[in-house]
């Protein structure tokens, strides 16, 4: 059963169980587009000279893939949007491989015909990564979804890059263990895209990022041939690490087709708390206390701020289950002795509430108390999507200056925004600073930008924490990377697709003239 406290003095009352709404973690979709658009004058490119698919080359994909070819537009639509619905493309071919052999037939017949190919997975990603720009083909992972072995005495397995996040959850769930990573797209997005886009996600402050838990790839080059890097060893030193090369690549090196992960094991407790603070220096301050008093625990802290709550109340009806706060702080416990973890979490309370840091919470230890508090976090993406048009920025900083980014943009665009919101993952710095309008409005974005990019750039931070750049960010690349440094990354590019085939205008800037850099 789940419990409440209220603070009362000095005293912490134990009371009933919870008013939250369980709601399942399905990813639902947003609402119907009101008007596709690019979110900025940099994310409209020029079509590059490709070829445009022939009726040869479907007969040709046919050959390999029988009923996988889809040409149907109403089947392709979804495809051809993103999540948010706010870039469209324009393909009209959609492939769905179901094996490697397949995929190197595909992109080697690409290759020589010099068509555009636009890797997609779950096509959940947040900068417009994922659909095509013009007609780039889509070749899609859905059917890539084998789980290939999972070892119980290390914990690493390896699957195709299609298997959904939360089906491999789900399977290792019932082998004891658990993935690494979680996100609120989980029900939708691949570890193939995952992987793609070096996702972050709500569990890093515990067990890092993919750049640690992938231990090993297997990649489909732009020409057809297949970099086998699958490994499933913990240590390797021999030579330079090339998976690494492909995590957080985007789709632009490579078709990511198999990974090994390195998993561990699941719980046997998990905890889960939801904290108000008065503000947000008290909720660095409670962070701070966490990590000293539950130490190896810890496996969560994250938070949003009070016009996140109400976002969720107002479009999803979740009901917040303790007093109105100006900022909440969602932690998880993760642990293997319930009464040791108990007596951990009790202590880290009782002195965040003594000393002032908190002002009420509520703790969850049911399945089903633990999802509910979760949604609270996991859905404000799908809360702004319901708020209007959604300007998202998703930027890492110093952690203890990644709110004042939301106090500046507010001052700084004065009452022009409908809502400007902060939340995200503390524990990794990474702000999520969501800026809403009734609609979109161009004038709006003129004052946003440069300026969210020069506070982070001022600040030392990163432009992109999580998300990556995709078609959307990739311009603004100059703000967190040197010159020498993005131009090294374009040769890497040159050297592994030297046709630029592979999800062509995403990640790297523009090198036409009408590119702000
Ligand atoms: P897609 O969206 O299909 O593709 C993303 C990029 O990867 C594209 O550039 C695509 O070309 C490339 N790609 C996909 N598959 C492959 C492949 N097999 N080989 C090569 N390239 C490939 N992200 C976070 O980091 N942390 C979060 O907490 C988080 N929460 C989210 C919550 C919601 C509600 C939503 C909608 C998104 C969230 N995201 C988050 C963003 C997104 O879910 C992640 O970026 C995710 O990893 C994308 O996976 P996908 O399978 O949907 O990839
Ligand atoms: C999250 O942490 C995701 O919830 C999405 O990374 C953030 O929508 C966003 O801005
Ligand atoms: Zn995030």
């Amino acid at each position: 059963m789940g419990t409440v406290f209220h603070r009362l003095g000095s005293v912490v009352r134990l009371g009933s169980s919870h008013r939250v709404t369980t709601l399942s973690c399905a990813l639902r979709a947003p609402p119907p587009a009101r008007g596709l658009h690019s979110e900025s004058p940099s994310a409209a490119p020029q079509r590059r000279p490709f070829s445009r698919v022939s009726e040869e080359d479907l007969t040709f994909f046919r050959r390999i893939l029988q009923n996988r070819v889809i040409t149907d537009p109403d089947l392709l639509e979804s495809s051809n949007v993103d999540w948010l619905r706010s870039v469209r493309g324009s393909s009209e071919v959609l492939l769905r491989p179901q094996t490697t052999e397949e995929v190197s037939q595909i992109l080697k017949y690409c290759s020589n015909r010099l068509l555009a190919v636009t890797p997609q997975g779950g096509n959940t990603g947040l900068v417009g990564g994922s659909v095509p720009v013009y007609d780039e083909i889509i070749l899609s992972t859905s059917l890539m979804n084998d789980i290939i072995s999972f070892d119980n005495v290390s914990g690493i397995l390896t699957c195709q890059a299609g298997c959904v996040l939360e089906n491999l959850s789900q399977y290792l769930e019932d082998r004891d263990h658990m993935m690494p990573l979680d996100l609120g797209a989980k029900g939708s997005c691949h570890i193939g895209g995952n992987v793609a886009t070096n996702a972050g996600g709500l569990r890093l402050l515990r067990y890092g990022s993919l750049r640690g838990t992938v231990l090993g790839l297997e990649a489909v080059l732009s020409d057809g041939r297949v970099l086998d890097c699958l490994s499933s060893l913990r240590k390797d030193n021999t030579g330079y690490d090339l998976k690494q090369l492909f995590i957080g690549s985007e789709g632009t090196l490579g078709v990511i087709t198999a990974v090994s992960v390195l998993c561990p094991r699941r719980p046997a407790s998990v905890n889960v708390v939801l904290l108000g603070c008065e503000s947000f220096q008290q909720l660095l301050e409670t962070f701070q206390l966490c990590r000293g008093m539950l130490g190896e625990i810890l496996s969560a802290f994250e938070f949003l701020d009070s016009e996140c709550m109400d976002l969720l109340k107002t479009h999803l009806e979740l009901t917040n289950p303790i007093s109105e706060c100006p900022f909440y702080i969602v932690i998880e416990t993760s642990g293997s002795d319930a009464t040791h973890d108990a007596e951990k979490l009790h202590n880290f309370l009782e002195e965040a509430m003594t000393s002032l840091l908190v002002i009420d919470g509520t703790v969850a230890t049911e399945d089903s108390k633990i999802k509910a508090l979760w949604s609270l976090r996991e859905r404000v993406t799908e809360a702004l999507t319901h708020d209007g048009f959604v300007y998202k920025y998703d930027v890492s900083l110093p952690v203890d200056m990644i709110y004042q980014l939301v106090l500046d943009m507010r001052e700084h665009l004065g009452g022009g925004a409908k809502r400007v919101v902060g939340y995200g993952h503390v524990g990794d710095g990474n702000l999520h600073l969501n800026i809403t309008s009734s609609a979109k409005d161009p004038s709006l974005l003129a004052s946003i930008e440069p300026f969210v990019y020069e506070w982070t750039a001022k600040h030392r931070g990163s432009i992109s924490a999580e998300h990556g750049l995709g078609l959307k960010k990739r311009n603004y690349i100059y703000y967190s990377k040197h010159r020498e440094a993005v131009s090294l990354m374009s040769k890497i590019k040159d050297m592994l697709d030297p046709k630029g085939i592979l999800n062509p205008y995403k990640t790297l800037p523009d090198t036409s003239p009408r590119s702000s850099n």
